[in-house]
């Protein structure tokens, strides 16, 4: 049966939630009092059948994933982030890749067909675009057909600042070199008081989305994350999103939008309670629902869990991120179901598929393969 505004709005007595979700299917953006009002009034079954209509509109039932590694170069790191299990806590627990490590590890994973490498890790306080550029340039020049997507904004702030140039030729210099997006990490939540709170050194959500904005106008697409299910309030998330949105609005540059819930394993924050599974989906029908121009809802699964990950797609999401292939220790370390994340394209499809949905795999910008 066809959904329609008079069956979901049948029984409800509310009208000031019967206003927003006309709007909904009328395809009117909701303001932030509206996003706000509906987080709080919505149950469940009505933000997921919501959320779950306009995906469908966008997407149909497809669930799409891409053939990817992650590489973690260094856990040293000078800034202390309370929500962080990763980061080295003394000289001891330190790693750091080679440059001869990382093309090691490529090398092994370009001969079975990836299609991304995403590359991250600590702010670590030696590296500069001096070491980076000509990684980034090796990288490219042997592995053409593989996009490389890397640094956060928190990453790319230091090494710009160590390099002393400015945003703009950082920017310049690491596109020529062969980067060619930027993931969605350090944005954690903008607001400046949480920020200051727990975790003071990282940069200001100001920085984050100028580094963002200016990406998108040097034609270098990025995803934007949300680090949710800590200390911060419904209001904060919907803040975090209007702010996303507002950005998106005058760059298009967002790919995918990806709320990583808190594990609370292995840090500062471990008397914290992890939110609950029905707040998840609620996150994700609300990134859906309220994010009308950000195209992707991503569900990163290693950190979810692959059950849950799938089960945001009946709220919302449409993308699972990648195989993995047991490249991430960020997430295992602070406490993901999954202590050695992988999964082979075919596992991926008949996960996908067990959820009755049509498995995509992808490139790096979701372009169907
Ligand atoms: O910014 C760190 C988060 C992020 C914890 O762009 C934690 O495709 C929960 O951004 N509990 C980095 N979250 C990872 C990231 C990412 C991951 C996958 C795909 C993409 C993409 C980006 O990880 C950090 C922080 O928000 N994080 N520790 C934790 N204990």
């Amino acid at each position: 049966m066809a959904l329609t505004f008079d069956t979901i709005t049948n029984n409800l007595n509310d009208t000031k939630l019967k206003l927003i979700i006309k709007k909904i299917f009328d395809n009117q953006r909701l303001s932030f009092h509206e996003g706000l009002y509906l987080y709080l009034h919505a149950g469940l079954p009505l933000l997921g059948t919501l959320a779950h209509f306009i995906k469908g509109k966008r997407h149909g039932k497809k669930v799409s994933f891409i053939k990817n590694i992650h590489l973690e170069v260094t856990n040293r790191c000078i800034n202390k982030c309370a929500f962080c299990s990763f980061r080295s806590q003394s000289e001891h627990d330190v790693y750091e890749l080679s440059v001869e490590d990382i093309f090691n590890i490529v090398d092994h994973h370009a001969s079975r067909g990836i299609n991304e490498i995403h590359i991250v890790g600590g702010i670590d306080p030696e590296k500069g675009l001096d070491f980076w550029m000509p990684v980034i340039q090796k990288m490219k020049v042997l592995y053409p057909a593989i996009h490389i997507k890397a640094f956060t904004a928190a990453e790319l702030d230091f090494i710009f600042k160590k390099s002393d140039v400015s945003i703009d030729d950082g920017l310049r210099l690491l596109k020529k070199s062969g980067l060619d997006s930027i993931p969605g990490g350090g944005a954690e939540i903008f607001v400046e008081t949480i920020r200051q709170k727990l975790f003071p050194d990282k940069i200001s959500s100001q920085r984050w989305l100028e580094i963002h904005q200016k990406a998108h106008l040097a034609d270098i697409p990025s995803n934007a994350t949300m680090l949710y299910g800590h200390i911060e309030t419904i209001q904060d998330r919907v803040t975090h999103m209007e702010v996303l949105r507002d950005l998106q609005d005058s760059t298009k540059g967002f790919n995918a939008f990806i709320p990583l819930k808190f594990k609370n394993k292995g840090n500062a924050l471990k008397n914290v309670n992890e939110s609950p599974l029905y707040e998840d989906l609620k996150v994700f029908a609300m990134a859906r629902i309220f994010l009308d121009n950000i195209p992707h809802i991503k569900a990163y699964w290693p950190m979810l869990g692959k059950e849950n990950a799938m089960m945001t797609t009946n709220f919302g999401a449409d993308d699972i991120d990648g195989t993995i292939n047991n490249t991430t220790q960020i997430y295992a370390r602070a406490g993901a179901a999954d202590s050695k994340p992988q999964m082979n394209p075919s596992e991926m499809k008949c996960l996908i598929e067990s959820y009755r949905g049509i498995a995509i795999e992808r490139d790096a910008l979701y372009k169907k393969i």
